[in-house]
């Protein structure tokens, strides 16, 4: 009887050991994984992926490797396609804007509403709230885990021809837009004439005139140095570009749950640091601050309007009567695209932002 217990005790350990260790042998890492970013490494964007990748190797001790690769490189440029390519899992991870997954996932468009969110404060609630919740669940059901936010930023408006402070000034102008639908039908209520092009094509596309102005970020801004192409810069803050670090969702479900940990801690840093570094010097001191205290970093550039300014731009503030001039002449898109984006979704944006 003794024997016989001694035995199965003997067993349960043999046993355990071996389920163990197939469990660990279960996850074996590939050598390397993608990461897809649409712009380069001198933006903030661009930074803050490869810091989520190199946080992800400190972080599980070299277990995990991660490649970003810049430009859209692995899209041919086509910055539209990033989220199916991560879904299907051609590869692995993505910092990328919602912009550029606006044309598969219709919800993301809730940030190009023209003058919806205006402010810092605004993006932070929908990001932390309800709306960014139902945002991340609907990725996760198109097989994208999404980890945290970063940013781009409030796009603005450049162009070389005037500076731009009524709908009137744009007319006729010949601007660069995101290839997605939204764009066109803003800038076509304003009277300009959106232009499609890939953010690969389109600082060449500036330099050779191409079009006459384009949108885009104070992080896209100054790694371009936009003043060379266009001495007018209009502050109107009207839409919002955040990022989103994410991979695909088969990938997660693969890693064992200390490789998740470390992964999801990796994103949520690297984010932390990559939003405060894009804001740096446009939300007074906040971000500044938090880049220096929290993360030791005292970057160059901390006032980046006044850079721009220093550069010989000519950047134009509207008042707030100039601003609501936009604002109707856009509210037809408006009206259009919450039935398009999902009225619950917008509904939800709203409430997030009035807490
Ligand atoms: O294409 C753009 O304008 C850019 C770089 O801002 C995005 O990828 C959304």
């Amino acid at each position: 009887m003794k024997k016989l217990f001694t035995l199965s005790i003997l067993a349960f350990v043999i046993i355990s050991i071996c389920l163990s260790s197939a469990a660990a042998a279960e996850f074996t890492p590939k050598k390397e994984y993608t990461m897809t970013i649409n712009v380069t490494n001198t933006y903030a964007w661009g930074m803050g992926g490869q810091r989520w990748a190199d946080l992800i190797a400190e972080k599980t001790d070299g277990k995990i490797v991660v490649k970003p690769y810049f430009g859209s490189q692995l899209l041919a440029g086509k910055q539209m396609n990033w989220l199916q390519a991560v879904a299907e899992g051609s590869i692995d991870f993505a910092v990328e804007s919602t912009i550029n997954s606006s044309a598969v996932v219709k919800s993301h468009n809730l940030f190009s509403l023209p003058f919806f969110i205006k402010t810092f404060e605004n993006l932070d609630k929908i990001e932390n709230g309800e709306s960014g919740k139902m945002l991340f669940d609907e990725m996760e059901r198109m097989q994208v885990i999404a980890l945290a936010w970063g940013e781009n930023g409030f796009r603005q408006v450049t162009n070389s021809v005037r500076p731009i402070t009524s709908p009137a000034d744009l007319k006729g102008l010949r601007v660069r837009v995101c290839p997605t639908a939204i764009y066109d039908d803003i800038f076509k209520a304003l009277g300009a004439d959106p232009i499609h092009m890939n953010w690969a094509d389109a600082v060449t596309g500036f330099q050779q005139g191409a079009v006459d102005g384009q949108e885009n970020p104070y992080g896209v801004l100054l790694p371009v140095s936009i003043w060379e192409y266009h001495k007018y810069i209009t502050n109107w803050n009207y839409l919002a570009d955040p990022l989103i670090f994410c991979l695909n969702k088969k990938l997660w479900d693969s890693f064992p749950d200390d490789i998740k940990a470390a992964v999801r801690e990796a994103a949520e840093e690297a984010a932390e640091w990559e939003k405060a570094y894009a804001r740096r010097g446009l939300d007074g001191d906040i971000s500044i601050n938090l880049l220096k205290d929290k993360f030791g970093d005292e970057p160059e550039v901390l006032d980046q309007v006044a850079y721009v300014k220093s550069k010989g731009g000519e950047v134009v503030d509207l008042t707030s009567e100039q601003v609501d001039a936009f604002i109707e002449a856009t509210q037809s898109v408006t009206d259009k695209w919450i039935d398009i984006i999902g009225k619950d979704l917008v509904d939800a944006a709203i409430a997030d932002m009035n807490q």
